[in-house]
């Protein structure tokens, strides 16, 4: 008889994409994130956002006071700060010497908190130049925003007018192409020449390797299945499934869980974003099952990422069980309600 797997151990991952947002609801969030990650890298779009490396230090603060309030002390954010069309070199220098894990690039208007991102990456220059120079990596959220490209082209676009070009003129710069979503992505960021150096990767979330489209209009309009990016099609979504689970070292874990209360879901203008922190590794655990790849989740999940970060890998293990979970309906944030991913529905995998 087949052997199924009922149980797997690995080094604890990472989070090396999320957002926890600021205020009341941060400890909601912060809560299911550090049960299952040691890590996470922190987005810095909140209103205002974090662009300088004071306004980052008062951040990280306000999330240690959280984390103590909450009885945590085994969890790490990885700050970052939000690249404008104004950072410095000086500022790049300074973030470097205080620990700053990343910066972040934006195309003004692309997705929740981008307005002030950058208008045009040739106003970054002297900031990129720096970042080249100090080994501090470029996290790109990487979809142009002009409204005449079809927003499913958005990805693709970017690659060929910024991330190319881009690539050209930094050819030392660290760059990872954050919660890809097509295959035009995975594979150039699989293809791509680095001359040996580890120094482009790419981001996948668990949404992205679950869905496709379709499931934005499963039987009418499903805004918790809304994310920027968008979900594509389903063969985009098989070359996802493909490079993440191929033992690839560029393409490691970073969830983009985007919390927002239901009533900012449910409402005539909806926000993007996907609340998977709840449940993370439980999702990305069914995404390798699908296709008999979970011996390939380690490296994706918790060692891939330090190791382009620099960073050391975690020592702790955690252990994923083959038991159904039922994931609630919704869940506390604030004074009001969230919707996780597969909110009412169960997921086969779950933390021991
Ligand atoms: N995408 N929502 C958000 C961010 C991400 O592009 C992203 O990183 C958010 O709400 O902050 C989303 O759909
Ligand atoms: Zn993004
Ligand atoms: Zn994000």
């Amino acid at each position: 008889m087949p052997t199924t797997t009922t149980q797997i151990q690995l080094l604890q991952p990472d989070d090396w994409h999320l957002h926890i947002r600021d205020g009341e609801v941060m400890k909601d969030v912060l809560a299911d994130t550090a049960r299952q990650f040691a890590r996470a890298i922190i987005m810095p779009n909140l209103k205002p956002p974090v662009t300088t490396v004071s306004l980052a230090s008062a951040y990280r603060a306000r999330i240690e006071a959280n984390l103590k309030s909450l009885g945590i002390s085994d969890f790490t954010p990885l700050m970052t700060l939000y690249l404008t069309d104004n950072t410095s070199a000086d500022e790049v220098r300074k973030a470097k010497a205080e620990g700053i894990a990343a910066f972040k690039l934006y195309p003004a208007g692309a997705t929740t908190n981008s307005d002030a991102g950058v208008s045009d990456i040739k106003r970054c220059h002297s900031a990129l130049e720096a970042m080249q120079a100090v080994g501090m990596p470029l996290l790109v959220h990487g979809e142009v925003t002009s409204s005449e490209i079809d927003i499913f082209d958005r990805e693709a676009v970017f690659i060929d007018q910024v991330l190319e070009p881009l690539r050209q003129n930094f050819p030392e710069l660290k760059i990872v192409f954050e919660h890809i979503t097509t295959k035009q992505a995975a594979h150039y960021v699989r293809d791509a020449q680095t001359g040996g150096k580890n120094i482009l990767a790419a981001t996948i979330t668990p949404q992205h390797l679950l869905m496709n489209r379709n499931a934005i209009f499963a039987g009418g309009i499903r805004p918790h299945n809304y994310c920027l990016p968008v979900l594509k099609r389903e063969e985009h979504r098989l070359a996802l499934i493909d490079v993440a689970t191929s033992g690839n070292s560029r393409f490691f874990l970073g969830t983009d869980s985007a919390p927002h209360a239901k009533g900012a879901k449910e409402a005539a203008c909806g926000c993007a974003g996907c609340y998977s922190a709840f449940n993370a590794l439980g999702l990305y655990a069914e995404a390798f099952e699908s296709v008999g790849k979970l011996d390939k989740l380690e490296g994706f999940a918790s060692l891939f990422g330090p190791d382009f970060y620099s960073l050391p890998r975690n020592t702790k293990t955690v252990t994923l069980v083959k038991q159904a979970q039922n994931i609630p309906a919704e869940l506390p944030l604030g004074d009001a309600t969230i919707v996780p991913l597969r909110a009412g529905e169960t997921i086969a995998w779950t933390l021991a």
